[in-house]
């Protein structure tokens, strides 16, 4: 059985999660109305991934006899700078996350929850990659700079994004 501060602390990280998938629902949005269709499918699959995320802890609340309670999620903003700023803005995204997991790994320890403690390493590793891949398209982005050939190029390679479930994800 979940304490009640583990369950009210993983029912937040549902709704960040949720979150998450908004906000990169949007990015995509944005990133179609400048043109850049292969980058709006990468952050759709961005966006699938999270949709993953939240629904794995839905089922881990209800297997550890917990009770799922789903917030309102934020409005997400609609316009960005520019593909970079909004990049920028996904990786950042994606280290309040990480330090959000490590919040509840230290939560599971405080509380003497080592199911909920081994349950969240899937999450600490899921974000090293969650990091890695939003931080790759903004180096790459920024060696482009302006240039029109170097922006065709990277939105093509982002569009060979298929969205693909993580091992282990949806138990
Ligand atoms: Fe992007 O890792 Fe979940 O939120």
């Amino acid at each position: 059985m979940l304490s009640e501060k583990i369950q009210n602390a993983i029912n937040l990280q549902i709704n960040a999660e949720l979150y998450s998938s908004y906000l990169y629902v949007a990015m995509a949005m944005y990133f179609e109305s400048v043109d850049m269709s292969g980058a709006a499918k990468w952050m759709n699959s961005q966006a699938q991934e999270e949709l993953v995320h939240a629904d794995k802890f839905m089922h881990y609340v209800n297997e550890r006899g917990g009770r799922v309670i789903l917030e309102a999620i934020e409005k997400p903003p609609v316009e960005w700078k520019s593909v970079l700023d909004a990049f920028e803005a996904a990786l950042e995204h994606e280290r309040k996350v990480s330090s959000l997991i490590n919040d509840l790994v230290t939560l599971a320890r405080e509380e003497n929850d080592h199911m909920s403690d081994n349950f969240l390493q899937w999450y600490i590793a899921e974000q090293v990659e969650e990091e890695a891949s939003a931080g790759e398209v903004v180096r790459k982005l920024k060696l482009i700079g302006d240039s029109g050939s170097g922006r065709f190029m990277i939105d093509n390679e982002l569009g060979q994004r298929v969205f693909v479930p993580a091992a282990g994800s949806g138990e």
